[in-house]
């Protein structure tokens, strides 16, 4: 209860005073400079019910860019004309109530359609983290909200749900990448009761912090543009190129007059670079949200080690104590929640650290089970603020990306406080199975799933013979001119079932040598990936990563107990929503005699154990979170039936 005050309250902070948290009784002592950290507005339920109403609109929001430094005005589409938009706060059992009115513009009457990204500004709503119905006005991600209409959202949240951090967004696909990038994002929180972690006296002691990471792109005129029309390659690559069918499709943010140019904005809670003060021995709980598109972020504070109680809003069994400067790995969509103590007074630095040179380990676990350097930071489906590349330089002045980037100032000041973190162990989470049964239980299925790129142009690191992959071929041939919309598309983001296998073909073809795959290998909202997965089940699924960047995997409705990266077990296991998928690493050379192509890499996995929670019934999706991948079918249906053989019950574009 106190940690949910304490919300309501910080959603005032420009008022308050350090040292006015539950920690603390009689008179303040001299303290810091008051606590001014910007949290979102707090919009919280009582009574059983959360009612409330979000306005889609076009905003203006001042925010300060990166590089430059300059104030700059961003026209762009939001939640209530706030970046990130208003805090949603309930309990389990509660009822969330939404009017969601879509007062985006009409969308453009000449685009493409069908696969490609398209309706910039029909919108819908999705929950993310929460296990609730996919169907109806629930969480229904198939819903499409068009301009101009109020539409109803109403969720049930399960008695048994787990308390914890989570997150609401756009989903209508096609929109997503264009919404999320714009900041249509916010917090959802589920506050626990007597027995959850709330309830732990060192947490309800804690000052309550969201912290919401977003990466806002626009063009240098601070409107958000949305995909090229014509653009028949995935990315930005090659952006540079006057031959507008050789483009990627969100090369539009290179187009502005400046050839490259797109200002980025790294935002914490909407605000650059924000300054949180803190006072000596203070412990303070930070929920760590990445709401950025496409960007895996390495989340460290200076001089700090970072105590993790939480992970994807899922309490942990025993808490993980990071050394000092050790990030958390966030990929696109997940969230931790850790304990801060503060140190000697000083100023210090929250960062989003290099990938590539960080001396940390960067497992995706905090568990440090995978050390190898990994390739991604920066998805690079967009521009960085100027890349030279090959003949084409940087117009003055050169505003290179470059890491770390300042996520927050924590200012250590004022007298001493002496709070305590709470012990290791901390209480299971409600409405789960137990870690015990997940592992005990022989799985009603075993599936393998596959992430993977397919691009055959010349040019491109793709027409390498080592990122070949074997079905390509065979994808093109299906995924032809009118699937995306009318123009031929030469670049292909996968999502498919690895055990439709395929058979070499006679003779052999290297570039079509698997041709029968029965399924589709991108996202088509009429056919669900399986027919089989009841609810009640328990399963276990292995998500391959055939290529060289990793690729955040998420499962809408129930989350999953990761059991193993690239084959390493991790213990304990980990409950998360969201998980990254680390890339495939090179082999120095094909083993000889074989086609070279990407299985004779090291090919980067995740397996888990998985349950379908009674309230999931219906249809929904999983994808890769990198918003970039998804927009363009690296997605698939998911059908949870009520039994063998029975509907699921979803209605598809209702
Ligand atoms: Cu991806």
């Amino acid at each position: 209860m106190r940690s949910s005050l304490q919300i309501l309250l910080f959603g005032l902070a420009a008022w308050m005073i350090a040292g006015c948290n539950g920690s603390s009784n009689g008179p303040t002592p001299p303290g810091p400079a008051p606590f001014t950290f910007p949290q979102p507005e707090v919009r919280e339920s009582s009574g059983g019910s959360l009612t409330t109403t979000l306005h889609a609109r076009i905003a203006d929001n001042m925010l300060v860019d990166q590089f430059s430094g300059d104030q700059r005005l961003v026209h762009t589409p939001t939640y209530e004309g706030t970046i990130p938009g208003p805090t949603l706060s309930v309990q389990p059992g509660d009822t969330l109530s939404i009017d969601l009115v879509n007062d985006l513009p009409a969308n453009p009457t000449v685009q493409r359609g069908g696969g490609f990204p398209h309706d910039p500004y029909t919108t819908n709503l999705h929950t993310h983290g929460l296990s609730v119905s996919p169907l109806g006005i629930s969480d229904n991600i198939y819903r499409e909200m068009r301009p101009g209409t109020t539409n109803h959202i109403q969720i049930n949240i399960p008695t048994t749900h787990p308390s914890g951090t989570y997150w609401y967004h756009p989903h209508k696909h096609g929109a997503v990448t264009f919404q999320l990038i714009s900041g249509m994002a916010g917090f959802l929180i589920v506050r626990g009761g007597p027995g959850t972690l709330d309830a732990v006296p060192e947490v309800a002691a804690a000052r309550d912090v969201v912290m919401g990471f977003q990466v806002i792109r626009t063009a240098t005129d601070g409107t958000v543009p949305f995909v090229h029309q014509v653009a028949q390659q995935f990315g930005t690559f090659p952006f540079f190129t006057e031959d507008p069918l050789q483009q990627g499709i969100w090369s539009t943010f290179g187009l502005d007059g400046a050839l490259g140019r797109s200002y980025f904005y790294y935002t914490t809670n909407g605000v650059t670079n924000p300054t949180l003060q803190m006072r000596p021995g203070e412990v303070q709980r930070w929920r760590l949200l990445n709401a950025s598109d496409s960007d895996n972020l390495l989340v460290a504070l200076q001089g700090h080690g970072l105590h993790v109680v939480a992970m994807d809003g899922i309490t942990v069994a025993k808490m993980y104590h990071l050394k000092t400067g050790a990030p958390v790995v966030m990929g696109s969509g997940q969230r931790y929640d850790v304990l801060v103590k503060a140190g000697q007074p000083g100023t210090y630095h929250l960062q989003a650290l290099d990938w590539t040179t960080n001396p940390e380990s960067v497992s995706p676990s905090p568990q440090n089970i995978d050390p190898e350097q990994r390739t991604s930071l920066h998805s690079f489906d967009f521009p960085t603020p100027c890349v030279a590349i090959g003949p084409f330089t940087c117009p003055p002045p050169i505003q290179q990306l470059s890491y770390p980037v300042n996520l927050a100032t924590v200012i250590i000041d004022g007298s001493p406080l002496n709070m305590k973190l709470p012990a290791d162990a901390l209480p299971v989470p409600t409405g789960l199975p137990s870690v015990a049964k997940m592992l005990a239980r022989k799985p009603d299925a075993v599936r393998h799933i596959a992430f993977e790129i397919c691009a055959n142009k010349v040019g491109t690191v793709m027409e390498n013979p080592q990122f070949r992959v074997p079905s390509c071929g065979w994808y093109y041939a299906k995924y032809d001119a009118s699937y995306w919309g009318g123009a031929p598309f030469n670049s292909l983001m996968l999502m498919r079932d690895d055990d439709d296998k395929g058979t070499h073909s006679v003779p052999f073809d290297p570039n079509m040598p698997l041709v029968d795959f029965k399924k589709d290998g991108l996202f088509n909202p009429s056919q669900p990936l399986f027919d089989d997965m009841i609810v009640g089940n328990y399963e276990e699924w292995t998500v391959v990563n055939r290529s060289f960047s990793d690729h955040p995997f998420h499962i809408h409705q129930n989350p999953f107990l990761v059991t193993a990266v690239n084959n390493i077990p991790l213990s304990p296991p980990e409950w998360h929503d969201t998980f990254i998928v680390p890339g495939s690493k090179p082999m120095p050379t094909a083993p000889s005699g074989a086609q070279p192509n990407i299985n004779d890499n090291f090919i980067g996995s995740i397996t888990f154990r998985i349950h379908f929670e009674p309230q999931t019934v219906g249809c929904f999706v999983a994808h890769c979170h990198i918003i970039t991948h998804e927009d363009i079918g690296m997605m698939q249906r998911l059908d949870i039936l009520p039994g063998p053989g029975l509907p699921s019950g979803c209605a598809v574009g209702e």
